[in-house]
């Protein structure tokens, strides 16, 4: 697929996914989504990309829906364009097994936010801001917004900030534990990168196991947990990366993974 709203590059085990409608604040179109939902799945496939990077072109993030959709196409059914796009992206993300981080450039509104939330780590340029700007148009958060906020910053923030649409900057961001790093803008790409780069050399399949274990144990009794966590680590311990990190701990030197 070539794609036309978004800009995709892998380099250095590193894939940045970039949403590329500035003028619009990367508002999200089915284009836009189907070409995001490609560029994951080429994620998910390829063995060399062991983390990856979410960010904006341009001032903004990611504006949410585009609403002009709703203006040109009134036969649209929303649920269903949910179920097709949004839906499937949140999705991917999450089940993606390796790192993803959100680069919060911008402004990240309605399922713009959304998709912050998906995301393993948030970090925010200090020109970053969010709203769950749904309720401003007379809908209700989607795209997974009412699971994953309140699991991020606790319920009664995410309740207040669904229902009032309020609009928080990075450094409100961080206090909450939305974010977890705030970077002058200024400096904002090269930390990204670097901060991609260093999860991109980390054990790649432990840390999709360790997000699916945690994402399960939210709904799992401890004694679950428990068992869950002893059939991964059996897997685990049977890869490279954990061989390479027990004997760059005897050798005293620093570890080489290769994410197998
Ligand atoms: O069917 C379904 O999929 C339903 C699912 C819905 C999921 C959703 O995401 S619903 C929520 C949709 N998003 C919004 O309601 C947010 C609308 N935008 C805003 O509230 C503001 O633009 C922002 C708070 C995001 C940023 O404000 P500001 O002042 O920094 O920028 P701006 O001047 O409002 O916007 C700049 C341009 O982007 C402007 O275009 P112009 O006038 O320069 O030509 C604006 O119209 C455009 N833009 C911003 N957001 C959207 C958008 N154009 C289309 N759709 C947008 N969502």
């Amino acid at each position: 697929m070539t794609y036309e709203h978004i800009l995709f590059e892998s380099k250095e085990n590193v894939a940045w996914i970039r949403l590329n409608r500035p003028e619009k604040l990367n508002a999200l179109t089915h284009e836009l989504s189907g070409e995001a939902l490609d560029a994951l799945d080429r994620c998910a496939k390829d063995p060399e990309i062991r983390a990856v990077v979410i960010t904006g072109e341009g001032r903004g993030f990611c504006a949410g829906q585009d609403l002009n959709d709703f203006q040109t196409d009134a036969t649209l059914s929303v649920a269903d364009h949910l179920r097709q796009n949004y839906n499937r992206l949140i999705q991917a993300i999450v089940d993606l097994p390796k790192p993803v981080v959100a680069g919060v450039n911008g402004v990240a509104a309605g399922a713009g936010a959304s998709l912050t939330f998906a995301c393993d780590v948030r970090i925010a340029s200090d020109a970053a801001s969010f709203t769950q700007a749904f309720v401003k148009i007379g809908l209700v958060p989607d795209s997974g917004g009412n699971w994953l906020l309140p699991r991020i910053v606790g319920y009664a923030k995410a309740l207040e900030l669904s229902i009032t649409g309020d609009r928080i900057k990075a450094d409100e961001a961080f206090r909450i534990g939305l974010v977890n790093r705030v970077i002058p803008a200024d400096d904002f790409l090269a930390e990204l990168a670097a901060y991609a780069q260093t999860l991109a050399m980390m054990p790649t399949r432990a840390i999709g196991a360790t997000k699916k274990l945690m994402s399960d144990a939210m709904q799992m009794t401890l004694a679950e947990t428990l068992e869950a966590e002893a059939v991964q680590q059996q897997q685990q311990a049977g890869s490279e990366d954990f061989r390479e990190g027990v004997n760059a701990f005897m050798e005293k030197r620093e570890p080489r993974f290769t994410g197998r």
